[in-house]
């Protein structure tokens, strides 16, 4: 059964204790291959190379940054193939989907970012003619990684891509669910001329490894991406150590669509929004907000789309949703169905586990799920499920729906539907969330801020917003 080996000083090495975690393919039920269950030896270990490369790769040239970066995503563009099949496999998304989605933005990340590390700037303040004061931006030093299991290698280029182009070093941790598509990746930074050291990555659990990243005293800045429990956790931890965070948490986005909507796009991206990647994207509408005149139109043509998806074997062309991460939060999402019951809930399709026949039968797949008669105050709209699971609830006029829409804890992202030019600036201006999208869903221009209000998240991530986290700026002020 192949090892997956962590990546320290440019070198695959095996966990200190020569512990693993059996890794396990969610579209089958089986055991496919062995994670390192790493501690916090192996991190100063990471720790220590991080250090050591720290000087030589700050003080490089930008191209010189950039002509390593470039090259890893061409890699990456190259390994395509490779790398979606290991993420579908590791992770139960749509082969096509990880192609598609997955390893073109783990690419495009790379990418974006090596091209800024030849454009960062800073600015210069000239006080009248007594003094001029200039920023300086510099790298924070060693920065902590720790990216989730739902988009595995997107949202791990995400965050290094960012820190190494800006003159970081960076010590990694993947999901202890979702760890293979990294382990290839460190392959080809070699491939690639990455200085030995400038990433580490470390796999193993979070409560172990991903701790001992984040309270290791050397780590200056953590960026996370995952559960909100889980940012609670490291920010109680970083917080009193005084560390840079960035925290991109869970969300319970609302999807409002008016009356005057388009309906067929409406109707066709909302399918979209709530069952790619099986619903587990921070980013998904889990709370489709319906004018009420559109109510009945709208549930009938959206019910036919749902039980019209291919809920199936992964690696079939023909699949359109695969199998959920893991049997543990296959039991939470149909937990959340079962809840949604409890409260009223009607279901109109879906609602139960699937067998899917032959090589499949032990996967962990749930049906696309739709659910009416809820109202916004129950614990299925306001929790984030993380599934393929939606609820519909109609409204009646612009002020209930950005009511309703604002009413849970979370502020990740909205969408709105609505062809009125003067509503969408309005009710946009309204929503209480870090990004919103009108009209479409998950267009993303990766020079933009990218973040949650509320228990979302702290900070910004995205173009310039990420290069300045992951550096300090000191200002020089020069009398003359
Ligand atoms: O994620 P965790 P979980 C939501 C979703 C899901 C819930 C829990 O609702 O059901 O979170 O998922 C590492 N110190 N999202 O528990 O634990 C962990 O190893 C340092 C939303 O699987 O947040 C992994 O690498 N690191 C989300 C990463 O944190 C720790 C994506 C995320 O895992 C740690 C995933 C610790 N103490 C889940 N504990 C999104 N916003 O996209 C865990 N980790």
């Amino acid at each position: 059964m192949e090892r997956i080996a962590n990546f320290i000083d440019g070198k695959w090495t095996v966990p200190h204790a020569g512990a693993y975690i059996n890794n396990v393919n969610p579209a089958t039920g089986d055991v496919y291959s062995l994670i390192p269950d790493s501690d916090a030896t192996d991190v100063q270990s990471a720790v220590d190379a991080a250090t050591k490369a720290f000087p030589g790769w700050s003080e490089l040239l930008p191209e010189k940054r950039h002509t390593v970066l470039a090259r890893l995503a061409d890699l990456i563009d190259r390994d395509a193939d490779a790398l979606a099949r290991a993420e579908c496999i590791d992770q139960g998304k749509p082969l096509k989907l990880a192609k598609s989605m997955d390893i073109y933005r783990a690419a495009a990340n790379i990418r974006f970012y090596a091209t800024a590390a030849m454009h960062v700037a800073s600015e210069a303040h000239a006080s009248g003619n007594e003094a001029v004061n200039y920023t300086q931006r510099t790298p924070v030093g060693v920065a902590g990684c720790i990216s989730p299991w739902n988009l595995p290698l997107y949202l791990f280029t995400w965050k290094i891509a960012p820190a190494i182009a800006v003159g970081c070093t960076v010590v990694a941790k993947p999901s202890e669910l979702t760890p293979m598509t990294a382990y290839l990746f460190s392959r080809l930074c070699v491939e690639a001329g990455l200085p030995d050291g400038v990433l580490n990555v470390v796999q193993g659990y979070g409560h172990k490894a991903g701790q001992a990243i984040v309270d290791h005293p050397d780590v200056a800045a953590i960026s996370f991406t995952g559960g909100t429990v889980t940012g609670k956790k490291i920010a109680s931890s970083a917080g009193p150590m005084l560390k840079k965070l960035s925290l991109e948490l869970g969300g319970k986005n609302p999807n409002i669509i008016f009356a005057d909507a388009d309906f067929e796009q409406a109707v066709s991206t909302s399918i979209s929004s709530s069952f790619t990647n099986q619903g587990e994207i921070c980013l998904c509408g889990s709370r489709i907000l319906i004018e009420k005149k559109l109510f009945d139109r709208f549930v009938e043509a959206f019910v036919k789309r749902t039980r019209a998806l291919v809920v199936g074997d992964p690696l079939d062309e023909k699949t359109s949703m695969g199998a959920l991460v893991s049997e543990p939060h296959m039991n939470k999402v149909l937990s959340y169905i079962e809840l949604a019951q409890k409260e009223g809930g009607s279901i109109l399709t879906g609602g139960k586990r699937i067998t899917v026949p032959g090589r499949c039968a032990k996967g962990f797949f749930v049906e696309p799920t739709v659910i009416t008669g809820l109202t916004q105050e129950c614990r299925t709209n306001n929790e984030e499920i993380f599934g393929p699971v939606v609820t519909l609830m109609p409204f009646d006029t612009e002020e209930d729906a950005i009511r309703m829409a604002n009413a849970t804890m979370y502020g990740l992202s909205a969408t709105l539907w609505t062809t009125h030019l003067t509503r969408a600036h309005r009710v946009a201006d309204k929503l209480k969330s870090g990004v919103v999208w009108v009209n479409c869903w998950l267009y993303r221009d990766l020079r933009t801020p990218f973040g949650g209000t509320k228990q979302s998240g702290v900070g910004r991530e995205g173009g310039w917003e990420a290069m300045r986290f992951f550096t300090e700026a000191k200002n020089i002020c020069i009398r003359l």
